[in-house]
């Protein structure tokens, strides 16, 4: 079964509300090829979800970029998967390297709220990635691995995953992976899928790429077999994330 190209942007603790509302103008009279060809979610800070997903084409939808890890409570700050739901909110980012670096948040700990967020409904961009220092030692594969196996082993359907292949040392730094570089981790991840979760996982779920993603590189890491898509910081707030949506025609 083909893999429908996805592409989300992640607002990150970006804008005001004048700047949410350009944005979301901006995406509104975008053109881009039909949903049957590409699945776009946006992803702004919490604060601005009911008016992104108020005002957005039918045709985009919108994740939260994270939600807490069981049914909400006396957790002061946090955001119930629930109450994503309740809100009527389809998707959720998690295991971002921003939270797992400067949150401590843990393989075990991101595979608990996938689990989660999928129990009640949600559609997860699970993220996944190695740091410049564990590349650059060779274990980049054993890392990539060892974050996947954390969610595999509290999720038995992948049906709602889509797994982004984020390299730390790319992230915001406008220093790109290589196409063959992110075409190798995620043939690699497929291999991984293929022999611990299984084959037709391995065939179905998404692999997205994400880390300075912007309109000039876009295509080129399209084209590769196993990048399925993108998860886009700093260029999904500019116009160029249109020209990235358009970056399989
Ligand atoms: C990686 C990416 C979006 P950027 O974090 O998740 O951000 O495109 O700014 O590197």
């Amino acid at each position: 079964m083909a893999r429908k190209f996805f592409i989300g942007g992640n607002w990150k603790c970006n804008g005001t509300l004048e700047e949410v509302k350009k944005i979301v103008s901006m995406l509104n009279e975008a053109e881009i090829p039909s949903e049957n060809v590409v699945e776009v979610v946006v992803s702004p800070p919490f604060v601005f979800l009911p008016l992104v997903e108020s005002s957005l084409r039918p045709d985009f939808q919108v994740a939260a970029q994270n939600c807490w890890v069981r049914k909400g409570g006396a957790f002061t700050g946090e955001i119930s998967a629930e109450m994503l739901v309740n809100l009527g909110i389809p998707c959720v980012i998690l295991g971002h390297s921003e939270r797992r670096s400067l949150l401590n948040e843990s393989n075990e700990f991101v595979g608990d709220k996938v689990a989660h967020a999928l129990s009640v409904g949600l559609k997860v961009i699970a993220c996944i990635g190695e740091t410049l220092q564990q590349r650059e030692s060779g274990s980049t594969m054993a890392v990539v691995a060892a974050q996947t196996k954390a969610i595999a082993d509290k999720v038995s359907n992948w049906a709602n995953v889509v797994l982004a292949y984020e390299p730390v040392w790319a992230i915001g730094t406008g220093k790109v992976a290589t196409p063959g570089q992110a075409q190798e981790v995620h043939l690699e991840l497929r291999k991984w899928l293929h022999d611990s979760v299984g084959a037709e996982v391995a065939a179905t779920t998404r692999i997205i790429y994400g880390g300075s993603v912007n309109g000039a590189n876009c295509r080129e890491l399209a084209a590769q077999p196993d990048i399925d898509g993108f998860l886009v910081g700093g260029a999904s707030l500019k116009p160029e994330f249109a020209d990235i949506i358009r970056s399989l025609t």
